[in-house]
């Protein structure tokens, strides 16, 4: 196949509407809560005493509310952790609330929190961790089925469920076996009870890890990947290989998994955005010692992230006694006080601005953005119509000088779902240069914010 052929074909590798919906709600909160809220743990042992779960001022519609003043749209709850303790009230075994003291033993966390999302206009999902190191199951077959059994009562007792968490620790269990993990099997149940949520895998089909937890995303971030990234989605076919090779040696660590240099190795791009999952404070669950991270930090997260065609997924830890810490409220309510002022419509220099556009080329645009004087300009917020599939590749911002000259100022690569681009800058006449592109470009919008 042509090179240009084989980028077109790449341009239009589209989302589904699951991804495209799971894109717009662009950031939601984690909840790492367990007996490691207790402990002090981040990976529990599995032999924690029931009893020590006792969230005796849980109050779910306060965490919604707090969530809600960070701008965050939705909540991921872990219903389980590594150590086996289920947040519900879950048949399959004791090691549970069933066996804590809250509420004489019938509290069911995952419904407080499901329930209160609802109550709240938020998204409710829930992240279940296929490593246990309670279960005596743990390394036989038996717990592929005692798993599935845990997911079916969560995807089937719980109302809508947006997005569904696993991740691939896999350590040894109370008998020092390791699992072989039947996702395929799990994929299918979520599938079939709820068909619009997305699944989160290092490996999934619909959402990948960013592949760090540091609230970093990448320079040039690609949702269109090696399909042998998402390889459980179903056998590679082999009469359809674009280009044939083998990507076993790239992960989702890698930094240029998308770019056309790797793709070129691939014997079939999907659709696999990403999602950056970090804490606001050090650890993923509560310890009295740590302090939530700066406002300054949590903004460059937010540029990172949303800003660099990603979902941000922000982690709140829960205190032991069921309430966010007073710092970690007002921090969130700073930062979406932040995100709402930045990139408010009122700021928004293009209401006021005349553009021109013009193709240069059939992947080459040149928009010339006139305003009504010289304005100082702090961020430009590019979209792409990424139903149509994801197709800029390179881009660049110019602005026009004394007597017809043009400098050109910054130079960046993809666009996607959003790209929030830094200036600091001042003109009256910005230009905005599409470069490269895998076909014909679709911008959806182009917001300008500044004074
Ligand atoms: C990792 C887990 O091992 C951590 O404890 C945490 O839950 C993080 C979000 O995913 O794989």
């Amino acid at each position: 196949m042509e090179i240009r052929e084989y980028q077109r074909l790449l341009g239009n590798v589209r989302p589904t509407e699951n991804q495209l919906r799971w894109f717009d709600m662009e950031m939601y909160a984690f909840l790492h809560f367990s007996p490691n809220t207790y402990t002090g743990l981040e990976w529990g042992l599995g032999n924690e005493d029931p009893s020590l779960f006792n969230p005796t001022e849980l109050d779910c519609d306060s965490w919604v509310a707090a969530i809600k003043s960070a701008g965050l749209s939705g909540a991921i709850l872990t219903a389980k952790h590594h150590d086996g303790f289920c947040l519900w009230q879950t048949e399959t075994t004791k090691h549970s609330m069933k066996s804590s003291p809250y509420r004489n033993g019938k509290g069911d966390v995952v419904r407080e929190l499901a329930d209160a999302c609802r109550r709240g206009g938020i998204r409710f999902g829930f992240y279940l961790s296929p490593w246990d190191r309670n279960s005596p199951y743990y390394g036989t077959d038996a717990y592929n089925d005692f798993f599935k059994a845990q997911l079916t009562e969560l995807l089937t007792g719980y109302g809508d469920v947006f997005e569904v968490w696993f991740d691939e620790a896999n350590g040894e269990g109370p008998n020092g076996k390791k699992q072989v993990y039947d996702f395929d099997g799990y994929f299918e149940l979520i599938r079939k009870y709820q068909p619009h949520a997305v699944i989160y895998n290092d490996h999934s089909p619909d959402v990948r890890w960013i592949g760090n937890e540091e609230g970093k995303g990448r320079h040039a971030e690609w949702s269109v990947v090696p399909y042998e990234l998402c390889h459980r989605l179903q056998p590679v076919p082999e009469n359809d290989p674009p280009v044939a090779g083998t990507l076993s040696y790239i992960f989702n660590k890698y930094d240029t998994i998308g770019d056309f240099e790797q793709m070129i190795y691939s014997k079939k791009p999907v659709f696999a955005p990403a999602e950056v999952d970090t804490s606001l404070r050090p650890g993923w669950f509560f310890h009295p010692e740590q302090s939530p991270h700066s406002l300054e930090h949590l903004q460059r997260v937010y540029l990172s992230s949303v800003g660099r065609n990603a979902c941000l997924n922000l982690n709140i830890p829960p205190m032991p006694n069921g309430r966010f810490h007073p710092d970690d409220i007002e921090r969130l309510r700073e930062f979406g006080e932040w995100v709402r002022n930045t990139f408010s419509e009122e700021k928004n220099l293009m209401r006021n601005a005349a553009v021109t556009v013009e193709a240069l080329s059939e992947t080459q645009r040149l928009y010339d953005i006139r305003f009504d004087g010289p304005k100082k300009i702090s961020y430009v917020e590019l979209c792409e119509d990424i139903a149509m599939g994801q197709r800029v590749s390179s881009f660049a911002f110019l602005k026009a000088m004394w007597k017809g000259a043009v400098q050109r100022f910054y130079d960046d690569t993809t666009i996607g779902h959003k790209k929030i681009c830094k200036l600091d800058t001042e003109t009256d006449d910005l230009k905005f240069l599409i470069t490269g592109a895998r076909d014909v470009p679709h911008i959806k919008s182009i917001r300008i914010f500044g004074e």
